[in-house]
């Protein structure tokens, strides 16, 4: 049986610490740098060869030079219901989990080519880097710099039919891994949804690695869904199938609390939570608040998609 071995536990401590060093340095130099390309998804033998390249080039930073947080923020700090509510708990219960392989993500619905991807086969779309914020609803957020590929090229593969107006995603369900699947609050598996045209958008990509290397478990290995403009529970890890739909799409949390969550969730200072105000945010690492910016800061980018709804309403 191939377990999956995190990239935390392949590559010696002392490895990381000194390879985010060393990008940081770069970083600072020249402000917008990538990191190396080691090939995030898994080689041929279905494991993921340890990294051998040090970064070469980095983003140090987003576009709005805000700098990118450190790998073990980004992997201890986790929202992952399927392990456990408790952020700082998901990194402990990956390492107890086998994830189930070969992983299989299987796209149909209203398509003209339904067909079902290995990881092998995601590979030929590619992996670029992307640098993102991603602020979760809960008013805290990070800088993430994934790698993954534009979701376009794969929906733009299986060609959605005319019909089409949506995308549905599931993520896995394993009730006997996954203890929190075992607790029925939530209606499982999770599932999220976006407009076609949100999904055809260059932004919204399939992330299958962060920080140059492998997707970690806790931040939804092998693939999920990274929409930065969005809530980040709209981002869903762990997908296994991909449906075009006709109707808009019931996500989980629009399940659990239709009152609190809608099917946009963009990125909204105005629309307060029913609990608590959107206006600003704790970003991880830092001690003072930000102001939250509209669409997470990509209006320029996505705004248009909006044009004529009442977002207030549309929340
Ligand atoms: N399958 C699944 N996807 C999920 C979640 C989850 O509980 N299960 N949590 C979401 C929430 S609320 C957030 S904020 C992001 C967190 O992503 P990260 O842990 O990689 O930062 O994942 C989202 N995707
Ligand atoms: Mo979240």
């Amino acid at each position: 049986m191939t377990r999956h071995i995190p990239s935390s536990e392949i590559t010696p401590r002392h490895v990381y610490v000194s390879r985010r060093k060393f990008i940081r340095g770069l970083g600072l130099a020249t402000g917008a740098l990538a990191l190396a390309a080691c090939g995030a998804l898994p080689s041929r033998e279905g494991r993921s060869a340890t990294p051998t390249t040090m970064p070469q080039a980095g983003a140090m930073t987003d576009e709005l030079g805000d700098p990118i947080n450190t790998y073990e923020e980004i992997t201890t700090y986790n929202n992952f219901y399927e392990f456990t509510t408790d952020k700082e708990g998901v990194a402990r219960m990956v390492k107890e989990y086998a994830r189930p392989e070969p992983w299989k993500v299987t796209v149909g619905g209203l398509v003209n080519n339904p067909r079902v991807y290995d990881l092998d086969d995601l590979r030929k779309f590619g992996e670029e880097e992307r640098v993102y914020r991603l602020r979760c609803v809960e008013a805290w957020s990070m800088v993430i710099p994934w790698l993954g590929f534009p979701l376009r090229k794969l929906l733009e593969e299986v060609e959605p039919a005319s019909q089409a107006r949506y995308v549905r995603f599931e993520a896995i369900y394993d009730p006997d891994g996954l203890p929190g699947q075992r607790i029925d609050w939530y209606n499982w598996p999770y599932v999220e949804g976006l407009r076609l045209d949100e999904a055809m958008h260059d932004l919204t990509i399939l992330a299958t690695g962060l920080y140059g290397e492998p997707l970690p478990m806790q931040n939804g290995a092998p693939v999920r869904l990274v929409v930065p403009w969005k809530y980040g529970f709209k981002s869903i890890k762990s997908i296994v199938k991909i449906d075009l739909v006709a109707e808009q799409p019931v996500s989980l949390w629009m399940a659990a609390a239709p009152h609190e969550y809608g099917f946009y969730a963009n990125v909204n200072p105005d629309v307060p939570h029913p609990r608590w105000s959107q206006r600003t945010e704790r970003r991880i690492g830092e001690l003072k608040r930000r102001e939250t910016l509209p669409f997470n800061g990509y209006a320029e980018e996505v705004a248009y998609l909006y044009e004529g709804m009442d977002l207030r309403k549309n929340y």
